[in-house]
């Protein structure tokens, strides 16, 4: 028997990208287990990727490409050969392009592979070619990332895993034992050292009941509780005026615009009261040094961007930044891009065309696909590394636009989607055990080697040939389509990544972060070099102060019948919606259901395992209740990941109810200030 060990990388859109050894014999993939050697996963994947094994090999993946024979939605489909399902392709956006322009074509894709090439690379090139319109924005991450940028100039914080040093760990916004579990061992680690755990969340999730000081505030609603944090801190002198004086801009007129913030105020706001606000910031004040580390959960709401701008704003003020272990720590994949990572190479052969194309917000595909007065029109779309029927907000919209006779629609996926099941023509996906890339972490700062296990299954191919045979069919030439996936590598990995040992060890550090402190002795990324407490200069030339503004759906806008509600990651045996249409995954998982506060409950009439309905303007969905001291009265919970068919509501999902409105900056969606009514039923 021959048998074949490589190294590879989770791919997944999770921070933790743990390393990997895969074993294949005679050419099947048979065994995947954690690099023992890897610095941050050390040896341990997780419940989802523990069986990546079976999900390779489930007689579910998509094979061969299909050719669309029922009706749209349907799922009926007939196998097809790619050089039949190519010329369909290139046939039909050839057809598009003449009649109504490039732009009138949509590429949508996500992070369901967040390699370096196979995430988003020469597919950049293909679409520039074709002039199609562009996908902006970003459910995840691009608002924290807009926010964080405007108080220190650009995207970049704190490693997270320097939190080991902090005396005080406030994780915001984040359940770290689920999403981040690999982050949980330093958080132990800190904790054995004395520190002191805050949660803040309107959920008490797995991560709350480890916490110190749990707070619970109404979702939407943290800057209030930011502002009269700093308001205390001023207040109370726990500032260090000297790293202010040397570092920051626009001391004095955050000082006077905050002073009328009080932890009073900020009670009536978020639904804390006012003496746990005071104990936070003093804590926070005092903590020598202080960590936050926030992913995404206050990202999803009308005020994203701001969150991230105002809580960037603390370590400033108490200059924890000065410390190992202070500051605010996110995403942390930017640190990658400024040193190793240079994807704007696969933007070159678009700008060499010099063509200005339209921007279309990635979460709000629905309208983009609805949108009658849009000109020219959506005509054709084109899906990789992504499910947005199920994730993307506002799915009843989606679904209409994906509906649309007129709409040609490509999706390459490994599995038959809810979203692939409204394809035209749907192209086989290799997984990471099938295909080469380097994944940058956004949780911690390794680069990720990935050598493929096996040959691609059936005719399945990488992303990378995707848009190869694409280019081809579709008439494109650019030398970019003739390079090999080593050599995209190559061109995109900066100059001072040793290769070798990349491959040798299957992971290196990105440069220049050891022991990273970034703003010990200021140098932010502003024009001025210091971190800008009044924030950025807006249009009107007035400066973007950190401010509280009650978001246009949710928590303080509640009629007295209304609920907020809540969508989180729930599952430890999915990874956003993969795998919950997969066997072993699904079934070990509690089913869909609508949690709320005993009060809510009471006052619907409602009991535990009582049926009831969900409803807003944008759908209604039909889940048992759970009733759970979890949430707070006034904010209910509805799990998301579920592919329809475990909803059992006719093909649709939670995100039938949330909201698409834009982030204030950065082009994310406020999820999470969706206001819902519930009712019995019987
Ligand atoms: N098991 C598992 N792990 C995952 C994923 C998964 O699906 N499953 N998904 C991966 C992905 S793509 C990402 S982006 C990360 C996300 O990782 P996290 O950000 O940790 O996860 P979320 O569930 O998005 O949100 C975290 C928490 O934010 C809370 N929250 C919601 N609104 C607010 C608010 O207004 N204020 C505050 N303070 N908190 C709020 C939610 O209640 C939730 O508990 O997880 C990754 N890891
Ligand atoms: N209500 C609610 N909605 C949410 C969230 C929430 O907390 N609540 N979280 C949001 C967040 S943070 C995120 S990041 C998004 C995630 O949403 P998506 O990025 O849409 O994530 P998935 O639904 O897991 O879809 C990834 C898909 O990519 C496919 N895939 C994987 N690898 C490859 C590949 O190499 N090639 C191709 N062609 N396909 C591949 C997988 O089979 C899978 O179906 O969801 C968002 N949606
Ligand atoms: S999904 Fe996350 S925790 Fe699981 S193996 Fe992949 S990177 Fe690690
Ligand atoms: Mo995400």
């Amino acid at each position: 028997m021959a048998t074949l060990q490589v190294l590879g990388t989770c791919h997944h859109d999770c921070p933790d990208s743990c390393g990997w050894i895969a074993t294949a014999e005679d050419g099947a993939l048979t065994r995947i287990r954690g690099n023992p050697e890897h610095p941050y996963s050390t040896g341990e994947l997780c419940p989802k990727v523990n069986r990546f094994v079976h999900r390779v090999n489930d007689p579910d993946r998509l094979l061969t490409p299909l050719v669309r024979r029922g009706a749209k939605g349907d799922g009926s489909f007939r196998p097809a050969s790619w050089d039949e399902a190519l010329a369909i392709v290139a046939d039909r956006l050839g057809e598009v392009r003449a009649k109504l322009g490039g732009e009138a074509i949509l590429p949508w894709w996500s992070a369901g592979t967040q390699g370096m090439i196979q995430e988003n690379s020469i597919s950049r090139a293909f679409f520039a070619h074709l002039g199609s319109s562009r996908q902006t924005g970003s459910i995840c991450g691009q608002a924290a990332a807009h926010g964080m940028a405007a108080t220190y100039g650009a995207p970049l914080g704190a490693d997270a895993c320097a939190l080991e040093h902090a005396e005080l760990v406030i994780l915001w916004g984040t359940n770290t034992r689920l999403t981040n579990r690999h982050l949980w061992p330093v958080v132990e680690r800190a904790r054995a050292r004395g520190a002191r755990l805050v949660v803040i969340d309107p959920i008490r999730t797995i991560t709350a009941d480890a916490a110190d000081l749990f707070i619970q505030p109404l979702p939407g609603t943290d800057v209030a509780l930011v502002l009269a944090m700093i308001q205390v801190i001023l207040d109370e002198g726990l500032i260090d005026r000297d790293y202010v004086d040397r570092y920051a801009t626009g001391f004095e007129e955050l000082a006077a615009h905050v002073a009328d913030s009080t932890p009073e105020w900020a009670a009536e706001q978020c639904g804390v009261d006012a003496d746990t606000i005071r104990e936070l910031a003093r804590d926070y004040g005092r903590a020598e040094p202080a960590m936050i580390r926030c992913l995404i959960g206050a990202e999803h709401h009308d005020n994203g961007a701001m969150f991230f701008q105002a809580v960037s704003c603390l370590p400033v003020l108490t200059g924890s930044w000065r410390q190992q272990g202070g500051g605010v720590a996110r995403s942390v994949g930017s640190w990658a891009e400024l040193h190793d990572v240079n994807l704007a190479v696969f933007d070159e052969p678009g700008n060499r065309l010099g063509l200005s194309r339209r921007g279309l917000g990635q979460p709000q595909l629905g309208r983009h696909l609805t949108d009658t007065e849009l000109e020219p029109p959506i005509a054709a779309l084109v899906v990789w590394n992504g499910n947005p029927l199920v994730s993307m907000p506002r799915s009843g919209r989606i679904r209409a636009g994906l509906a649309r006779d007129d709409l040609f629609t490509v999706v390459s996926e490994q599995f038959m989607t809810d979203t692939a099941r409204y394809a035209d023509v749907v192209l086989p996906a290799t997984t990471q055990a099938e295909h080469l890339d380097v994944v940058p972490a956004w949780g911690h700062l390794w680069l990720g080697w990935n050598e493929p296990a096996i040959a691609p299954r059936g005719e399945a191919v990488p992303n990378t040939e995707l848009f190869r045979r694409l280019a081809r069919a579709c008439g494109i030439d650019d030398p970019i389509f003739a390079a090999t996936d080593a050599e995209l590598i190559d061109m995109a990995l900066g100059p001072a990544v040793d290769r070798d040992e990349l491959r040798q060890r299957g992971f290196v550090r990105v440069s220049g972060t050891t022991d990273l402190m970034p703003y010990a002795e200021g140098g932010f990324h502003t024009p001025s070099g210091r971190a800008q407490l009044a924030g950025p200069v807006g249009d009107d030339g007035a400066p973007m102060l950190p401010s509280f503004v009650t978001p246009r759906e949710g928590a303080g806008r509640a009629t007295a019948d209304e609920l907020v509600l809540v969508t989180p990651k729930r599952h430890v045996r999915f990874l956003n919606t993969s795998y919950s249409g997969l066997a072993g995954h699904a079934e070990r998982e509690q089913p869909p259901a609508l949690e709320m506060d005993a009060a809510d409950a009471g006052d619907r009439g409602l009991a535990d395992g009582d049926h009831a309905e969900v409803f807003n303007e944008r759908g209604r969905l039909r889940l048992p209740v759970r009733i759970s001291d979890r949430l707070r009265p006034g904010v209910v919970a509805v799990p998301w990941g579920w592919w329809s068919t475990e909803y059992g509501n006719d093909g649709l999902v939670v995100n039938d109810l949330t909201n698409d409105a834009a982030t204030d900056r950065g082009g994310g969606a406020a999820y999470g200030d969706t206001l819902v009514r519930v009712r019995g039923v019987t």
